[in-house]
C-alpha cells in the first residue's frame, strides 16, 4: 500500500528535496510551509494525486491543529513525519543578540516541532507504528561562537529526539535524528536576512552538502526494514570536521 509522508518546510532546501525524493520512493506527500505558491509548484511537479499541500506557520499551534484537522480521510494514514521546518536568525554574540531573532528560533525550531508532532502523532498511533525523522544539526551537538540561541534550539531538538524515542517506543514508532553540517540551501539567506552575498560566502571555497544529499539519507532511513531504526546520523561535507573547522580554498 502507498505510504504517506508529512514533510514540514517542503517549500525549499532539505524539505523540498526530501518531498521529491520520497515521492520517487513511492510515498505520497503532505507538503507543508508558509509559501503556498511553492507548495502548488511541487504539487504540479509530482502530480496532484501525490501531494497534499497544507499551508501553516509552525509557530501558530491553533493553525497547526486546524490544518491537520482538514486532512481528508485518504490523507490521514500518515506513516512518516519529517520535522524539517526550521531556520537560523542572525549570528551575533549573546550581548548583541536580538530578542526577536531568539524568539523566532525557539518558536520555530523547538515549539513548532513540538506543535506539529503533537498534532500528527495520533495519526501515526492510529496506524500502529510509523517513523518520525527530526532534522537537528551539527549545531545540536556542539556550539560555535555567535551561534548561541540557534545552537540551543538544535540542542533542544537533539534532547527531544532522544526523549521521543523513549516515550514512543512502546507504540512501535521509530524516532530518528539527522544532524547535517553545512548544506547549501536558503538557510544562510534567512540567517543573514536576505543578504545574498554574505549567504553565498558561507559556502565559498569548499564543496558543501546539497539538499539532495540529506534527502537521500532520509529516504534511506525511512525505507529500512521494520525492525531497523537508524536512530541518529551526523552528516558532514568532506571538508568539514566540526562546526568551526572547515577547510576552504583561498
Ligand atoms: P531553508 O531555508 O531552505 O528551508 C527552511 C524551510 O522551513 C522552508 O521550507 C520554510 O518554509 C520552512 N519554515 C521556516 N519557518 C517556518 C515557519 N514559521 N512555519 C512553517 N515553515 C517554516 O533551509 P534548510 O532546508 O537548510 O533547513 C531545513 C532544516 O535543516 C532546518 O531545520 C535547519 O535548521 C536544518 N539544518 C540546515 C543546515 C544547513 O546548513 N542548511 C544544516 C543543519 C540543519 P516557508 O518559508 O515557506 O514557511
Ligand atoms: C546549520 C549548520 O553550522 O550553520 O544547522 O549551524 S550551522
Amino acid at each position: 500500500m502507498t505510504k504517506i509522508a508529512f514533510v514540514t518546510g517542503a517549500t525549499s532546501g532539505i524539505g523540498l528535496a526530501t518531498a521529491v525524493d520520497l515521492a520517487k520512493h513511492g510515498f505520497k506527500i503532505i507538503a507543508t510551509g508558509r509559501r503556498r505558491e511553492r507548495l502548488q509548484e511541487l504539487q504540479q511537479k509530482l502530480g496532484e494525486a501525490n501531494v497534499y499541500p497544507l499551508v501553516f506557520d509552525v509557530r501558530d499551534n491553533v493553525a497547526v491543529i486546524e490544518a491537520v484537522a482538514t486532512l481528508p480521510d485518504a490523507w490521514r494514514k500518515v506513516d512518516v513525519l519529517v520535522n524539517n521546518a526550521g531556520n537560523a536568525h542572525g549570528l551575533s554574540p549573546i550581548q548583541d543578540g536580538s530578542v526577536e531573532d531568539w524568539d523566532a528560533m525557539i518558536d520555530i525550531n523547538v515549539k513548532g516541532l513540538l506543535y506539529v508532532t503533537k498534532a500528527v502523532l495520533p495519526l501515526l498511533q492510529k496506524q500502529g507504528g510509523g517513523h518520525i525523522v527530526n532534522i537537528g544539526s551539527i549545531a545540536g551537538k556542539e556550539v560555535y561562537p555567535n551561534g548561541n540561541v540557534y545552537c540551543a534550539s538544535k540542542h533542544a531538538v537533539d534532547a527531544l529526539s532522544k526523549a521521543m524515542r523513549m516515550d514512543l517506543v512502546q507504540f512501535g514508532i521509530k524516532v530518528s535524528e539527522v544532524n547535517p553540517g553545512a548544506v547549501e540551501t536558503e538557510f544562510s539567506e534567512v540567517r543573514f536576512k536576505g543578504d545574498k552575498e554574505r549567504a553565498a560566502s558561507v559556502y565559498k571555497g569548499f564543496q558543501p552538502l546539497q539538499a539532495q544529499d540529506i534527502a537521500e539519507l532520509i529516504s534511506f532511513i525511512v525505507t529500512r526494514p521494520a525492525h531497523v531504526n537508524l536512530a541518529e546520523v551526523l552528516v558532514l561535507p568532506t571538508a568539514q570536521a566540526s562546526s568551526t573547522i572547515i577547510v576552504k580554498e583561498q
